[in-house]
């Protein structure tokens, strides 16, 4: 099944690249996926969904202008989606200048390749709430001003503007999706929802491990990777190319994602103490399972996140089919039955 319509997705062997190929291969597309060349293998996620062999896999680098042109010229995809990113935002505080050179000047690079290119193909751009940072207004809006608070969200911030100044500029189909943090059990081993459902189930399995956390008290509005993928799409299908929020409309704490993921697993617990003091006890065994450690503290913090979707919802009728309850429960329920894969 063909539809002819080719896509370029950049950054293929993340979450999202993993669950999007899916998706447009399932829509006919021919998907072709780009990956950097490393000393191991790095497509876990798209064996385990079954979809390595259906790719295309390309040699990429966001970094490297001469390869993004020649990518381009060669496949002359219908869409690009843009996900390729230093997206960890710990490690943008420490590699600041890389992580800029790949998220914002990476952009700025494919955006010109399209406009010298092939003006036609359509480009979709992996936007973040994180640019929202020390919010404005709540709930966040596709009009709310950004306040990015760090290198990552900054990166991101001049990449989201890029792409609205050359749809605006040169008339190229571009879409910023702003899409608040989703998850799945494809999710990175680094980011805090996966760190918590797998250290917690493994304790369930009987370790000894004990979950270190940072800040208990953040809020994001938590979706499903899945869920999020589609409205992408729905952005590159629509007749005309705008800006969307995709979130939830619902955040909950770090310690609530904790406070469920113990639920799920049944296990008896207690909080006690405060702030850096804050731990969780096993009221089976009286062991801690939970300690809060400042290393995992950011130099600046984004405290909460919390999205207004009522655009994507009205104008694609983009509708989600998993709550809050239902991602925790599937990311649990996988690290209970497969313990030892690492994304
Ligand atoms: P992810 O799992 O971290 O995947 C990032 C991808 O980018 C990986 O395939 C990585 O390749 C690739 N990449 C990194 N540096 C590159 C470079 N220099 N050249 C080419 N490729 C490079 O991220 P994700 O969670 O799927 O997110 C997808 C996109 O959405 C990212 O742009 C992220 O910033 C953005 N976003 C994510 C969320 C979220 O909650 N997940 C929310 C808003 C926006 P390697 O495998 O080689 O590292
Ligand atoms: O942190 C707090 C941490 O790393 C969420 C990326 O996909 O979403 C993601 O960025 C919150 C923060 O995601 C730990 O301080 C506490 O407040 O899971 P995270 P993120 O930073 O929100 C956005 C939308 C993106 O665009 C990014 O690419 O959890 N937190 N303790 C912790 N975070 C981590 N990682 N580890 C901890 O131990």
């Amino acid at each position: 099944m063909s539809n002819n319509k080719k896509a370029l997705i950049t950054g293929v062997t993340g979450q999202d690249g993993a669950y999007l190929s899916q998706l447009l291969l399932s829509k006919g597309y021919e998907v072709y996926g780009t990956a950097r060349r490393g000393a191991s293998e790095k497509f876990s996620r798209l064996e385990y969904l079954g979809i390595k062999n259906k790719i295309n896999i390309i040699d990429f680098d966001l970094l490297e202008i001469s390869n993004i042109n020649k990518v381009v010229d060669k496949i002359r995809p219908t869409e690009i989606y843009n996900l390729a990113a230093q997206s960890f935002v710990p490690t943008s505080f420490d590699l600041p200048i890389l992580t800029s050179d790949i998220n914002a000047m990476g952009t700025l690079r494919l955006l010109e390749a399209i406009l010298h290119i092939d003006k036609n193909i359509k480009f979709y751009q992996a936007s973040t709430s994180e640019m929202f940072g020390k919010v404005k207004k709540i709930p966040q809006d596709e009009e709310t001003l950004l306040h990015p608070r760090s290198p990552y969200g900054v990166s991101k911030a001049f990449a989201h503007y890029a792409t609205i100044n050359y749809r605006e500029s040169y008339d190229i189909f571009a879409c910023s999706g702003i899409l608040f943090n989703h998850e799945s059990p494809l999710r990175g081993h680094e980011f805090v929802t996966k760190k918590i459902a797998k250290t917690l189930s493994k304790i369930k399995l009987g370790s000894d491990e004990i979950l270190s956390i940072g800040n208990v008290d953040a809020k994001r509005d938590w979706g499903y990777a899945g869920d999020y993928v589609n409205a992408m799409w729905l952005m590159l299908n629509h007749n005309i190319a705008d800006d969307y929020i995709v979130s939830m409309g619902i955040n909950n704490s770090v310690k609530d994602f904790i406070n469920q993921c113990l639920k799920i697993l049944n296990i008896d617990y207690e909080w006690q103490g405060e702030g850096v003091n804050a731990k969780v006890l096993n009221k089976h065994n009286n062991k801690v399972i939970v300690k809060v450690d400042p290393k995992f503290f950011r130099p600046a913090e984004v405290d909460s996140l919390i999205g207004d979707p009522s655009k994507i919802k009205k104008i694609l009728k983009w509708q989600p089919e998993y709550t809050f309850d239902k991602l925790v429960a599937e990311m649990v329920n996988f690290e209970l039955d497969h313990p030892n894969i690492i994304f």
